[in-house]
């Protein structure tokens, strides 16, 4: 049976990821640190280290016995590398290179997430993965940089990796409790609750929210298609939602009126974020995208399960 090691496993992404490799009966080892991961997101039956990423013999110990590396593990917001530019970084950038070098070492293809960040404002939507990378954010930023060292792990040290853009995922597991949190947690859980949600400049921004069922098929997908030439993916819809849409959505589905208050535009904010999904269809193979409704009445009734004291559906 193939032995994963999956960085950042008791993540919201990662958690999922596990419970589909354990489901395919794959044995697991998750490596993370625990400051956003929870313990009970652990898939029954992985095994877990808590260790740092960017700790070089953590990760190496960690990689002992393993076919391949699924790297997840970051501070994944564009707020907190804001506030935090250096401590970011170090996790973001430096634990993707202690990654790099143990799977060097042990000779372990590598799967790992980037973002959709790295187009920062460019206005040449739908994105594909030819665009122009120009981040507006340390955190897509680095997300860049790790992609340049997926090159250099390739070209100089014959690891194989894949490098997977990810649009805006949602769904299940996602903290709401974060003020970090994607904003579909955000707005599913105060909307539930009948209370009021905070728009970040006029709302008509547009986002390519793309279902964790999705992104947990690309990252199985990728396993097989890592390689020395370091390749990346969108993993998107093509869809385009604004966030004002997206409000109303979820109101309409929780059956609760919109209360909405604005708040000037985040700093580093992207005007309109849109992938072109037509790579990773082709190579990675993936099908039609889950829909934006569907998903998130995922969400809303994963929040009611777990929070009984939220508006009844
Ligand atoms: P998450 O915060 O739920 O998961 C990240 C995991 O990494 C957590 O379990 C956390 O405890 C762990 N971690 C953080 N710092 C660590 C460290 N120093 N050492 C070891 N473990 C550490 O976030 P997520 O949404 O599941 O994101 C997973 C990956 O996908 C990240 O690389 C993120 O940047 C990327 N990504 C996420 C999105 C999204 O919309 N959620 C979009 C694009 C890219
Ligand atoms: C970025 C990346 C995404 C991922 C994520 C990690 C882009 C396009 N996307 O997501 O791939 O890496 O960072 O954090 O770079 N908003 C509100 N009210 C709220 C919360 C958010 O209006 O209470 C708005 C926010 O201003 C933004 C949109 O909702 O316009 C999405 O925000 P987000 O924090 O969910 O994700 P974003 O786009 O920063």
């Amino acid at each position: 049976m193939p032995h994963y090691l999956v960085t950042g496993g008791c993540g919201f992404i990662g958690s999922h990821l596990c419970d589909a490799l354990r489901r395919r009966g794959d044995a697991v080892r998750v490596l993370d640190d625990l400051s956003t991961g929870h313990r009970g997101n652990l898939a029954p039956g992985a095994s877990l280290i808590v260790g740092d990423i960017a700790d070089p013999a953590a990760v190496r110990a960690a990689t002992e016995g393993v076919d391949g590396i699924i790297h997840l593990a970051a501070i994944a917001s564009v707020e907190r590398a804001a506030q935090d530019w250096l401590g970011t970084h170090r996790v973001n950038l430096t634990g993707t290179i202690a990654v790099f070098e143990a799977a060097r070492a042990r000779h372990l293809p590598v799967v790992y997430a980037s973002s959709a960040a790295v187009y920062g404002d460019n206005a040449a939507l739908p994105l594909s993965e030819e665009a122009m990378t120009r981040p507006l954010s340390a955190y897509g930023a680095d997300k860049l940089g790790c992609e340049q060292q997926a090159r250099v792990a390739g070209l100089v040290h014959g690891v194989p990796t894949a490098g997977l853009r990810f649009f805006n995922v949602f769904g299940p597991r996602q903290d709401p409790a974060s003020p970090y949190s994607g904003v579909i947690s955000i707005f599913c859980d105060r909307l539930a609750r009948g209370e009021a949600i905070t728009v970040y400049g006029d709302g008509q921004q547009t986002r390519d929210f793309v279902n964790i069922a999705d992104v947990v098929r690309a990252l199985l997908a990728g396993l097989d298609r890592a390689s020395t030439a370091a390749p990346v993916f969108n993993v998107c819809t093509g869809r385009p939602t604004s966030v004002l849409t997206l409000a109303e959505t979820i109101a309409a589905l929780c059956g609760v009126p919109l209360q909405l208050a604005h708040q000037p535009a985040r700093s580093g904010e992207i005007r309109h974020s849109l992938g072109d999904a037509g790579r990773a269809r082709a190579v990675l193979g993936l099908g039609e995208p889950v829909g934006l409704r569907e998903g998130l009445a995922d969400v809303v009734a994963w929040l009611r399960a777990d929070r009984p004291a939220l508006v009844p559906g």
